[in-house]
């Protein structure tokens, strides 16, 4: 486990960070910059719609998108005949601007792509899936080519492969890797000859969704998404994969910095005893949404082990962080006094070099570099504990 020391040095990467947070000299300047910047970051919006025939799963990947089982409060409903010929919007639980679309189902008789893309209101979207359990059929390239026509992004999905796999394992000589490729390539062939030049096919179980393609999925949407807003879709993303773990640890490190600056300077509280001043409130904020970005909060953990079909203290028990219990204000002060005796002199200096203001202000650089080391370390206990609890739960399963 890592000690606040590790934390504590300067890095050359610490330095650019502060650079590249304060475009400006003085502070009101800076500190408005850096509030408007972490506002406007939270309310970015992301629209998904899931689209493909009726009964192919796109409810069910909906719910699971969002790390929901099918019967949990704010579920789609799964397994309906649907009749709906409007677009569903599901938001995510515990970012409301992400919003998955449960799109009518496509394919049936004088289905028309134009006429489906117009009445789902295409604008809106980020990008599509278009889920098929089975063949890609005619209605599939149709749409796929609408959607290109209208400038957006899709990624085809085949679901169900659970399903698939276990058909596959009564045969003899049953290998994993191999069935996985001829589907893909299955599917892939049949997108060609219905028209679509270079087809990629994820392989995705609603059921099991850290499986699979799924880590090549989100990879590819992260990958083709404007700037701005890959932070809120790896940020959504449920904790079920290594990578998507290590994803949202780096894209919430890439926060502290400016929070940092922040709690040192604005409203800042003399802490007893010590010759830093830090805004707790924001520290706690910060914290906060570290626990749900991993889902390490007691009532998210108690939906995935349901999940899971695990009993929570088993699960709770791998669990180290103290944030889990509460984040308290105690408990903010009590880690910033143990963190501020590791500040030395010259890390002090170095960012008052970077930075003249942070020095003006009252133990302005000391405050800043507290809470920059409090969050780092707090920040990776959680991801750590989340990657506990998410091998826990998988070693569990199979
Ligand atoms: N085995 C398996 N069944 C699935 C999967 N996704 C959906 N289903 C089942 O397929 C049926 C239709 O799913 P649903 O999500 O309602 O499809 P929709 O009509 O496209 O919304 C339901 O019985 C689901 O439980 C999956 O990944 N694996
Ligand atoms: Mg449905």
């Amino acid at each position: 486990m890592a000690t606040f020391t590790d934390f504590c040095e300067i890095t050359q990467v610490d330095l650019e960070d502060i650079k590249d947070s304060i475009s400006t000299q003085d502070l009101p300047s800076a500190v408005n910059m850096i509030r408007e910047y972490l506002k406007e970051q939270d309310l970015i919006e992301l629209n998904i719609g899931v689209t493909g025939e009726s009964g192919s799963g796109k409810s069910t990947f909906v719910n699971a998108f969002r790390g929901l089982g099918d019967e949990e409060e704010g579920s789609a409903k799964i397994g309906v005949v649907e009749t709906t010929t409007e677009p569903g919007v599901y938001l995510h639980p515990k970012y409301e601007n992400v919003k998955v679309w449960d799109l009518p189902g496509i394919g049936t008789p004088n289905f028309k792509a134009d006429e489906y893309l117009k009445l789902v209101q295409f604008e809106r979207y980020d990008f599509f899936i278009i889920i098929g359990s089975d063949r890609f059929r005619e209605c599939h390239t149709q749409l796929a080519k609408e959607i290109m026509k209208m400038k957006k992004t899709f990624y085809f999905v085949r679901s169900k492969i659970d399903m698939s796999i276990e058909a596959e394992k009564r045969k003899k000589n049953f290998d994993l890797k191999k069935t996985l490729n001829t589907i893909r390539e299955d599917c892939e062939n049949g997108l060609r000859k219905i028209g679509i030049e270079d087809p990629v096919v994820f392989l995705i179980s609603g059921w099991e969704l850290g499986k699979y393609d799924f880590n090549a999925l989100q990879e590819r949407m992260e990958k083709e998404l404007p700037q701005h807003k890959r932070r809120v879709l790896i940020l959504a993303l449920p904790n079920i994969t290594l990578e998507i773990n290590e994803k949202k640890k780096k894209a919430l490190k890439k926060d502290i910095t400016k929070v940092a600056i922040l709690s040192a300077c604005v409203a800042a509280v003399p802490i007893p005893g010590l010759s830093i001043a830090v805004d707790l409130a924001i520290i706690a904020v910060e914290i906060e949404k570290y626990s749900n970005a991993f889902g390490l909060d007691k009532q998210s953990l108690k939906k995935v082990c349901k999940r899971y079909g695990k009993r929570i203290e088993t699960v709770e028990v791998l669990i180290k962080s103290a944030w889990y219990k509460g984040i308290f204000t105690g408990s903010i002060i009590a880690i910033l006094k143990q963190v501020s005796f590791l500040i030395t002199e010259e890390a002090v200096e170095s960012i008052v070099s970077f930075v003249p203001f942070l020095g003006t202000v009252a133990a302005g650089a000391m405050s800043f570099w507290a809470v920059s080391t409090m969050l780092k370390s707090a920040l990776n206990e959680i991801a750590e504990d989340a990657r506990n609890v998410l091998m826990g739960l998988v070693e569990t399963k199979v």
